[in-house]
């Protein structure tokens, strides 16, 4: 273990069938907590809220941020209206997350984009998404599988050029994948590292970046325990911590 404190943007959870029905509780996946710790991390949970000098502070004491998976980002936040098919949004959390990585990448703290992290950081540099597979110009593979999340479903390849080539011991693998938007222009200073046989964006890193900044579309913290590469993702975030 090292003593790098490693922090989980976290989401709410309404409870319906426990004591205070309505009531939000601020959480994580524990899968989250699981990756970083076997990493050697030492995992918190870092609350939504709105008080910019609360999220500084919290930010302070990081030694690295890791942005979890969640709801779609809000369309108007990369400038598009809401099509039919975009799901539920959260906007104080796009708003809570937009500035955790402001705060972050000002610290030059190590960042990883998971899933919905990996979208908001794609908007957060300008990008924008694709509000859900069906939109795109060609038809994709299923990205939104009804397997287990342990099951890795679809193949990925890593860029020679990226700096995936050298955090992975193979340049194709399988991976799982649980969403149903995808990155669409892709945002200033990032670089697509890792790309899906039908051309989707499963990774990409700031080029510009003073630091380590990656972002993947699936989900590493549910394969950690049977996957090799999702090891070395969060092995290769916390050396940069
Ligand atoms: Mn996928």
């Amino acid at each position: 273990m090292t003593n790098k404190l490693i922090g989980v943007s976290g989401s709410w959870i309404t409870d319906s069938d426990g004591m205070f029905p309505g009531y939000h509780r601020s959480y994580v996946n524990d899968d989250y907590i699981d990756s970083v710790v076997q990493a050697g991390g030492v995992p918190v949970i870092i609350p939504v809220t709105t008080d910019l000098a609360v999220i500084r502070a919290q930010v302070a004491h990081l030694d690295g941020l890791i942005l979890s998976g969640g709801q779609d980002v809000n369309p108007l936040e990369y400038g598009e209206q809401p099509r039919q098919k975009c799901g539920p949004t959260f906007p104080d959390r796009d708003w809570f997350e937009l500035q955790l990585i402001k705060e972050a990448e000002q610290r030059h703290l190590p960042i990883l984009g998971i899933c919905r992290g990996a979208q908001l950081l794609n908007v957060y540099h300008g990008g924008t998404i694709i509000q859900d597979l069906s939109y795109a110009d060609h038809e994709l593979i299923r990205h939104s599988q009804p397997d287990q999340p342990t099951l890795p479903t679809h193949s990925v390849r890593v860029s020679a050029d990226s700096p995936f080539a050298s955090i992975f011991d193979q340049n194709e693998f399988t991976v799982n994948s649980f969403h149903h938007q995808v990155i669409g222009e892709l945002g200033a200073d990032l670089q697509v590292g890792i790309t899906a046989p039908d051309g989707v964006v499963e990774g990409f890193s700031n080029f510009a970046y003073d630091g380590f900044e990656v972002a993947v579309q699936f989900h590493p913290e549910m394969l950690h325990r049977t996957h090799l590469q999702a090891q070395q993702l969060f092995k290769a975030f916390m050396e940069n911590a």
